[in-house]
Parts: structure tokens; sequence; C-alpha cells
């Protein structure tokens, strides 16, 4: 925990009065809203929108003035988490379940930092199972069709249940093991008819914050 916190609160520390900051979704994101909730409760003057239902809860919990997508030109920063992330910025995001509408949140905004503890930094994506968020309609033969990518597709479940995104839609947990050129995967996986999108993340991060074991944090 100590790893995330460190950076999920240095990452916090960027923003200034007048900011409309983007909320991440997961166990790193959670300490940067955290922190944010305490700089708001001593005078820092911000707005925000969250990637999740989760984040929107734990936000409107501590205070912070969250606003619709309607009322928003851009987002100055977002601060949010990852599953993996290579040397080249890409990302692998998703593993929360959150993947679309942390895109979104994420194409939105000015500047996106990328909070993650050492574990998660990888000289190569793939390791961890590629999310991928698809519609239910039809989505035994979306699932067939990642298949074929070259990937052992697996439909996430929750309690016993299938996994039901904030969005409605379900999650295939894409087994690649290596992914050798994640910008066409990428690409390639939303031109499958069916998939909303998917957790590789290309070149969006402006930074990467990597917080350690011992207390100490760098940027990748
Ligand atoms: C979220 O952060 C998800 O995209 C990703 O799965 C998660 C990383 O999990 P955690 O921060 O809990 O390790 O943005």
């Amino acid at each position: 925990m100590e790893a995330k916190k460190v950076a999920a609160e240095k990452a916090a520390d960027f923003i200034q009065d007048g900011m409309i900051v983007g909320l991440g979704t997961g166990s790193t994101a959670y300490w940067a809203i955290q922190r944010i909730g305490a700089r708001v409760r001593e005078g820092l003057k911000i707005k925000a929108i969250a990637t999740s239902q989760a984040s929107e809860e734990l936000a409107r919990e501590l205070g912070i003035q969250q606003l619709p997508f309607a009322e928003i030109e851009t987002i100055d920063l977002t601060i949010d988490g990852a599953d993996e992330a290579d040397p080249a910025f890409h990302l692998i995001k998703g593993g929360g379940g959150a993947l679309l509408r942390e895109k979104i949140v994420a194409a939105a905004s000015k500047k996106l930092i990328i909070v993650v503890d050492e574990s998660k930094v990888v000289d190569k994506l793939g390791r961890f199972p590629l999310p991928v968020e698809v519609v239910p309609f039809g989505h035994e033969m979306t699932l067939r069709k990642l298949e074929q990518l070259g990937c052992k597709p697996v439909l996430r479940t929750a309690e016993g249940k299938t996994f039901v995104t904030d969005n409605g839609n379900y999650i295939a947990d894409c087994h690649f093991g290596r992914i050798d050129d994640p910008e066409q995967l990428h690409t390639v996986i939303n031109l499958i008819p069916g998939t909303v999108d998917n957790g590789l993340f290309i070149q969006m991060a402006d930074h990467i914050i990597v917080g350690y074991h011992d207390g100490s944090v760098r940027e990748l």
C-alpha cells in the first residue's frame, strides 16, 4: 500500500486551485482521491469528474465537488492507475473494469498522470491479461474473434455472475502473454464488431510516477 500511496499523493500535489480534475479508479487512484479530499478540506478549490461510479461515490463522501461532462470544456489534469506500464509509456488498464470511462476522461484531459507501484513497470506489455469491453449482444462471437488475434479471452465474472461494467457491458480478459506491437493490436481489436474499447492506452500518459516499497518515488 505504501508504494501506491506515495506515488498517488505525489501526483495529487500537482493539482492547483481552479483546476478541473479527472479522478481515476482502483486502489492507487483511491489514495490520490483521499489526498485530494484532504486538500479540499484545507481550502483547495477544484471541480472533478470521476472515471467510475465507485470513484464518484468516494469523491462525494470526501466533499469533492463534481461536474457532469456536459458542463466541462476540458479537463486540466487526470490522475489514474494502471495495470502495466512500459518504457514507451503505453499502458494496460482495465483491471478494475473502468477502462472505457478512464479512456474517455483521459482523452479529454490536457495532462494524464499515471500512478503505479514498481510491480506495474514492465519491459513489454501483455503479462497482465488485456481487458476488452464488449457489448453483451453476440459477445460469444466477439470473444471468438478476439481469440483469432492470438489470445485466450476469458469473460470476467464477479461473485459467480458475469461482471457488468458501469456502462452495462461485459469485459473479456484477453491473455496474450506478450504484446509485441501494442499500437497495432489496439487498432485491430477496436475494429472487431461488438468491442467497445480495450485497455491499451497508447501514448496517452504524460507522466508515470512510480512508488517503491521503501517509500521513495520517481518518474519513469
Ligand atoms: C485503474 O487502475 C485501472 O485501469 C487499473 O486496473 C487500476 C490499477 O489497479 P490498482 O491501482 O488497484 O493497482 O485505473
